[in-house]
Formats: structure tokens, C-alpha cells, sequence
């Protein structure tokens, strides 16, 4: 019951909205602060904190788009009530940044950080969820400057904001952190299905304390 769909296509999209959704038009651009120029010269994706080996792993924009490309259908779900369904975000899965990069055994969350220091954290069971992925392309065309070109994460089982776009890299974690939205109001968690949209709503254990 309202809970995402697999399909042979690696689909994460439902056939239902979550509660208090509504579907909007066309694509709405919502986002906090200037959208950044893209360099990509100076670009590089960054895997860090508590890795498996205790280094640092780097990824040039030309690398890490080399990566093995998969895509997800899957819907998006805002906070502020708008949902969109059935996009077919294209790039690379967060589990071959797992592989390729992985956690000590002591991680349990990851914060995600994007231009400007946006940030957002996750359950690392979120983040390593099969749906989760790194787009660079939504319904087969290359992301837009304002939609989160040149990367954006998408979870489609959470709110849009646990999705940074114009994201950067990953830090491992042993603890949580709260990310952006989370330190100014929203969910620790965020799972539209449970509408947690706001901190106030959360119960002990769902995050550090505020
Ligand atoms: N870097 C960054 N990413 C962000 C945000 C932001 O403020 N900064 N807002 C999030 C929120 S609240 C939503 S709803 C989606 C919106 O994505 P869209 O503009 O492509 O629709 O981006 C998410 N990613
Ligand atoms: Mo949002």
C-alpha cells in the first residue's frame, strides 16, 4: 500500500501519492540559495570520513561519469506538498560508490555534501538502498544547471530535500549529524509514506538532539 513498486526496469515509482501530496504540472526549480557555474576543471566527486581503508577517494567529473550507468524510475516528493511521478533518473547507483569506496564497519549514517555546503544526512540503509542513485540525467537528457547539473542524488523512498543537488561527495559516519534542512526544521528522516516532514513530529531515536 503505497509503498514503492519494483519492476524489471529498476522502477521506484508508485502508483500512489503519498498523504498531503498533490502532483504539479511541469518540473518546479525549489532549492535554497544561487545555482552554482559548473568547472570542471575544478570539479571533483569526494568519498570520505570513515572509509574501509581510512583514505580518501577522489573522482574526476570525467571519471566518475565513466562510471557504469544505470537509471531508476522514480518519483519526487517535496516537502512543500508537490510531487512528481515517473521520472527516469539516469547516472550512477550509490551502491557502486559503496563498492568502489567502502565504509569501515563502524558507519551507520552518511552525510551527502553539495556546492555551497549544503549537506544532508541518511541512514546508510537509505543510502544504500538499490533505487538510491547519482543522476546526471533525468528522462534520458542531461540535467539542467538549475535542476542539479552536473549530479544530483535521488532517494526515492524520502522527501526531495534528503536529495542534494549539485552534489560533491559523501562522508562515512559512526554517528549522526543532522544536514541542512535537518538542523532548520525538517525530519531527521523524512519518508513522505509516514509524512515526516517536520522535526517537531520526530520521536525518540529518529535523530540527535536538536
Ligand atoms: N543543493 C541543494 N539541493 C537541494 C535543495 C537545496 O536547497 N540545495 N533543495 C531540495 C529540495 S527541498 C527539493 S524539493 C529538491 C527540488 O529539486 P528540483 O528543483 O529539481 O525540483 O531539491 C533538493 N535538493
Ligand atoms: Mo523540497
Amino acid at each position: 500500500m503505497g509503498h514503492p513498486v519494483e519492476s524489471e526496469s529498476g522502477a521506484a515509482a508508485s502508483f500512489e501519492l503519498p498523504p498531503g501530496q498533490r502532483v504539479q504540472r511541469g518540473w518546479p526549480v525549489t532549492h535554497y540559495g544561487p545555482v552554482p557555474k559548473f568547472r570542471p576543471e575544478r570539479w571533483e566527486f569526494r568519498v570520505f570520513g570513515a572509509t574501509a581503508d581510512g583514505d580518501k577517494h577522489c573522482w574526476t567529473h570525467e571519471e566518475f561519469t565513466a562510471l557504469p550507468y544505470t537509471t531508476v524510475v522514480a518519483d519526487l516528493h517535496c516537502v512543500t506538498k508537490f510531487s512528481m511521478l515517473g521520472a527516469e533518473w539516469g547516472g550512477i547507483p550509490a551502491r557502486t560508490i559503496l563498492e568502489l569506496a567502502p565504509p569501515a564497519p563502524t558507519v551507520t549514517h552518511v552525510m551527502v555534501w553539495a556546492e555551497y555546503g549544503f549537506s544532508s544526512n541518511l541512514r546508510l540503509s537509505d543510502f544504500a538502498s538499490e533505487h538510491t542513485i547519482f543522476a546526471t540525467h533525468k528522462d534520458g537528457e542531461l540535467l539542467t544547471a538549475e535542476h542539479g547539473f552536473p549530479l544530483r542524488l535521488i532517494v526515492p523512498h524520502l522527501y526531495a530535500w534528503k536529495g542534494p543537488k549539485w552534489v560533491r561527495g559523501v562522508e562515512y559516519m559512526t554517528a549522526d549529524r543532522r544536514g541542512f534542512w535537518e538542523e532548520r526544521g525538517y525530519h531527521n528522516i523524512g519518508d513522505p509514506w509516514k509524512e515526516q516532514r517536520y522535526s517537531y513530529q520526530e520521536e525518540p531515536g529518529d535523530g540527535p538532539e536538536l
